[in-house]
């Protein structure tokens, strides 16, 4: 259903970036759980003066989350140029320009939000998937993605979220959050807070490592969900990663442990019914071969072993993060239905519960994996 207020606005954004012909129509992608994704549809002459249908991808970028769209964007053009120059036969994300006042950008501020159109990809992406072969391909697409950036100069880039994934600081803003409790919420969350509380140590290790100098920083993506990976409508080939907004320096384990977060899960990552949440060691397989494929090679001894270790750490923060949107009355995520971070962080630490049982199998498939590919 098109909402009358959300198509002015669209065409309005289209305007802004020159999109040619008359719009169409819109529908939203509600995948995402911080930016609001549409794809837009213009009516277009597709050469031969056939009237034809051209989709370009809209996105209102959350400004709770992101503050700064100029270092934000500044990321995703290095980060694209960098790939594009590195391999110009491959698909890549390329962006519209506005022309708003003579300054060409990649983007359009109005009042406290800002827009950006992308090139529309046709391609097709999975959410949850049982089949191991789709998910060592986006395993080997998100290590690729890994490969690709590993000789790109991290200090290039700009923390678009500061501490994003400082395990400590979430935990910190969690406790502070659960002390002043502005909305009352903390009585039924005190299960949660106190599992979390409980194996703090444990899921701050990965960030204690790195502020330890343990571990080296590389160009990660942050948000390596098998639904940001493309696939080919033909050969169901990845085509290009996807979701660029947090790439940011970070630790290859970020990476790995957020991606088998998501795609190990028996679950969605949001499921009510937490009675079969946990980690699948065959999808968990499919995703670390697919992985370390590409990056065995690259990794030290010392982020091999932090690799399973990380799913749990990252599984906590997540859990963290959820918590305390949820504490503060829902401002970061959008929610989609009552006590929606509620139930996340419930599934989350189902999650992080369980992985800790499978920690030494999880270790084990690691080392198997990245024996296999030296
Ligand atoms: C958010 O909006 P989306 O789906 O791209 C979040 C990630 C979380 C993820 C959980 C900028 O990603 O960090 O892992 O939700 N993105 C941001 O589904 O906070
Ligand atoms: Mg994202």
């Amino acid at each position: 259903m098109m909402d009358q207020a959300t198509a002015r606005k669209l065409q309005q954004v289209g305007k802004a970036f020159h999109l040619p012909g008359p719009f169409f129509s819109y529908e939203e992608i509600l995948n995402g759980n911080v930016n609001r994704t549409y794809k837009v549809n213009y009516i277009s002459d597709d050469g031969t003066g056939m009237a034809v249908i051209k989709p370009y991808l809209v996105q209102k970028i959350n400004s709770y989350a992101f503050h700064n769209p100029d270092e934000l964007m500044s990321n995703i053009d290095r980060v694209t140029e960098f790939i594009r120059t590195k391999r110009p036969d491959k698909t890549c994300m390329h962006f519209h320009h506005t022309d708003v006042t003579g300054e060409r950008k990649t983007y359009l501020e109005e009042g406290d939000s800002f827009w950006r159109i992308y090139k529309y990809i046709a391609a097709e992406t999975v959410n949850k998937c049982d089949d191991p072969l789709i998910v060592r391909r986006a395993g080997k697409a998100f290590g690729d993605f890994q490969m690709v950036l590993s000789d790109f100069d991290v200090s290039q880039l700009f923390y678009t979220i500061p501490d994003f994934h400082d395990t400590r600081k979430r935990y910190e803003k969690l406790i502070a959050d659960a002390n002043a409790d502005p909305c009352g919420r903390v009585a039924e969350v005190r299960a949660e807070l106190d599992y979390l509380f409980s194996v703090q140590q444990q899921a701050c290790r990965l960030t204690d490592l790195y502020n330890e100098g343990k571990l080296p920083l590389r160009v990660t993506h942050n948000d390596t969900k098998i639904n940001n990976v493309l696939f080919d409508e033909k050969t169901h080939e990845p085509l290009v990663v996807i979701d660029l907004d947090t790439v940011m320096p970070g630790l290859v384990g970020h990476d790995f442990g957020d991606g088998i977060r998501f795609a190990a899960n028996f679950t969605e990552e949001d499921a009510e019914d937490t009675t079969k949440t946990g980690v699948d060691l065959n999808i968990f397989f499919a995703f670390a071969d697919g992985f370390l494929s590409e990056t065995a090679k690259m990794l030290t001894e010392e982020e091999v072993d932090t690799l399973a270790l990380s799913c749990f750490a990252i599984t906590c923060e997540l859990a963290t993060r959820f918590l305390d949107d949820y504490l503060i009355g829902d401002k970061y995520f959008k929610v989609k239905r009552a006590k929606h971070n509620l139930i996340r962080t419930r599934c989350q630490v189902a999650l992080a519960k369980d992985m800790q049982t499978k920690l030494d199998a999880m270790d084990a498939i690691v080392k198997s994996c990245v024996k296999k590919y030296r």
